[in-house]
């Protein structure tokens, strides 16, 4: 029986691999008669359309990847003894970037974060840094993710988008105001995939093989440059190509033109940290270049498309849990809580076994004792109980993720113990002040008023003037002039 007919080509088959014999016609009795139910192929047919969606992500749905390599150029071994990270490795490595709060359709120029999201397929098993292409966030515990997300979503009663319930969010958490101001400034809206930078945001820790332990954080700056799409630009391209940075990315790649990033890091030792001026695992801080340059490590290059874009990149599991030797988490809330929810949400969004799919598997042999659960079929053999006496894997002490001392004390639901320095508005204050200049200062009041001015009404809309006022004084005067607003003096304390 030949697996092909006279014109060469495969011939069509069941999921079981049995040839089928039309491509047009279901099975009738007589040509006009009713269609039979022993017509096995139209029917899986059939029942499988019905079953192609796998939930999309909850944040981050629409998305797009490639496959490339990170190749460490500098010797950053005095601080890590993490395989991926020693001088001359390259690794096999999946990118997936994102927006946020739109569903999978939504236009890629929505002003939103962006996700950053690697996978490195290691030596010692998969390393996964998701990151944004911003350096910190809106929040500083994960107890207010869901809550925040919420207010950038879609309303219950209209399921339409809000301003006003994202500005009555955001002017009632001041921790969010640096987070916002990157938002509302050039970052909001990257150009493409290619131009925007990555970040780990967390602080992460690193220690090296003398047991050397240093906090890092870790920035990807675009070897392409940075570049932004102004709001009526952005609101130009979301009506002719919602998928305009998806695009972008796959013609880039396809036609041999690879992006590529520059990797560094940020190291504190351990011992700065009790001391510092403001707490450096709060996620709504970065760390000053001046007390922390950036040291060089290496280049990640994307030179590869997925063939298949749902099994390689809606499929695709990242989760910052995947922490490999040499690297460690930190005390960051959000990092924290960040542990749990990815592969919380893989359990439920692909299933118990999201691993052994092949986006997801690691390229060194696992011995787990997991065992069976919906679509298993890479689980190992007998036995799968530790200890046992046949020739089961036992664990390695050695390959302890670093940790930090954690001093004991009362269960409280508390902020973060305060810092000297530890404030709400500095940070984006200095981003305004001292990184902006006058011509992105001018997009950042303007973005602002536009946002503000469509649908934000009383009270939002005078806290979120104080809000503006209490980053830069000039900024919220702007702000407020662009809105019609006269605010006395003594209401531009926010709450
Ligand atoms: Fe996420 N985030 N996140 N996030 N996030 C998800 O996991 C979550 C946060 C980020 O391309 C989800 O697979 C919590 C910060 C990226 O597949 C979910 C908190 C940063 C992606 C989730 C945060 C990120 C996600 C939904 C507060 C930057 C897309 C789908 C503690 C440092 C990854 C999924 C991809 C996706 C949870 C905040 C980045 C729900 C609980 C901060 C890039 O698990």
């Amino acid at each position: 029986m030949s697996d092909t007919n006279d014109r060469d080509v495969p011939v069509t088959t069941t999921d079981a691999g049995i040839p089928a014999t039309s491509d047009h016609h279901s099975l009738t009795v007589g040509p006009d008669g009713p269609i039979l139910l022993q017509d096995h192929y139209v029917i899986q047919k059939m029942a499988h359309f019905n079953r192609e969606r796998v939930p999309e992500r909850v944040v981050h749905a629409k998305g797009s990847g490639a496959f490339g390599l990170l190749e460490i150029t500098e010797d950053v071994s005095d601080f890590t003894k993490a395989d991926l990270f020693q001088p001359g490795r390259r690794t096999e490595t999946l990118a997936r970037f994102s927006t946020v709060a739109g569903e999978q359709g939504s236009p890629d120029t929505w002003r939103d974060p962006r996700g950053f999201a690697l996978k490195f397929y290691t030596r010692e098993g998969n390393y996964d840094m998701v990151g944004n292409d911003t350096p910190v966030f809106f929040i500083r515990d994960p107890q207010n993710f869901s809550d925040f997300i919420h207010s950038q979503k879609r309303r219950q009663d209209s399921q339409l988008r809000d301003n006003n319930m994202q500005w009555d969010f955001w002017s009632s958490k001041p921790e969010s105001a640096h987070m916002v101001t990157w938002l509302m400034g050039d970052r909001g809206i990257p150009s493409s995939y290619r131009h925007m930078d990555g970040f780990s945001s967390h602080t992460y820790l690193w220690e090296n093989a003398a047991g050397v332990r240093h906090w890092v954080k870790y920035h990807f700056k675009t070897d392409q440059g940075i570049g932004f799409l102004s709001q009526a630009d952005a609101d130009r391209i979301a009506g002719e190509d919602s998928d305009y940075h998806r695009r972008d990315l796959f013609e880039h790649i396809g036609a041999g033109n690879a992006p590529s990033w520059t990797l560094s890091v940020q190291l504190m030792p351990i011992a700065d940290a009790p001391d510092y001026r403001f707490n450096p695992f709060d996620l709504t801080k970065v760390w000053p270049h001046a007390d922390y340059p950036l040291v060089k490590v290496g280049r990640m290059v994307l030179n590869r498309n997925p063939e298949n874009f749902f099994a390689q990149i809606e499929q695709a599991a990242f989760e910052p849990a995947n922490l490999v030797p040499g690297i460690g988490a930190s005390p960051d809330k959000m990092l924290q809580g960040r542990l749990f929810s990815y592969p919380d949400t893989h359990r439920y969004r692909i299933g118990p076994n999201y691993l052994q799919l092949p986006v997801n598997q690691p390229k060194v042999p696992v011995h787990s004792y997991n065992r069976d659960g919906h679509m298993s079929y890479l689980n190992g053999g007998d036995p799968t109980y530790a200890p046992n006496s046949y020739g089961g894997p036992v664990a390695d002490p050695a390959c302890e993720i670093p940790s930090w001392q954690v001093e004991a004390g009362e269960m409280v639901r508390n902020a973060y113990t305060l810092h000297s320095e530890d404030d709400d508005f500095g940070q984006a204050g200095t981003l305004v002040r001292d990184v902006m200049d006058d011509a992105a200062r001018g997009r950042l009041a303007s973005n602002i008023v536009g946002h503000l001015s469509n649908g934000v009404m009383e009270p939002v809309l005078s806290r979120s003037i104080a809000y503006w006022h209490n980053v830069d004084a000039d900024l919220g005067a702007h702000v407020a002039a662009g809105l019609g607003f006269e605010l006395p003096r003594d209401k531009r304390s926010v709450a």
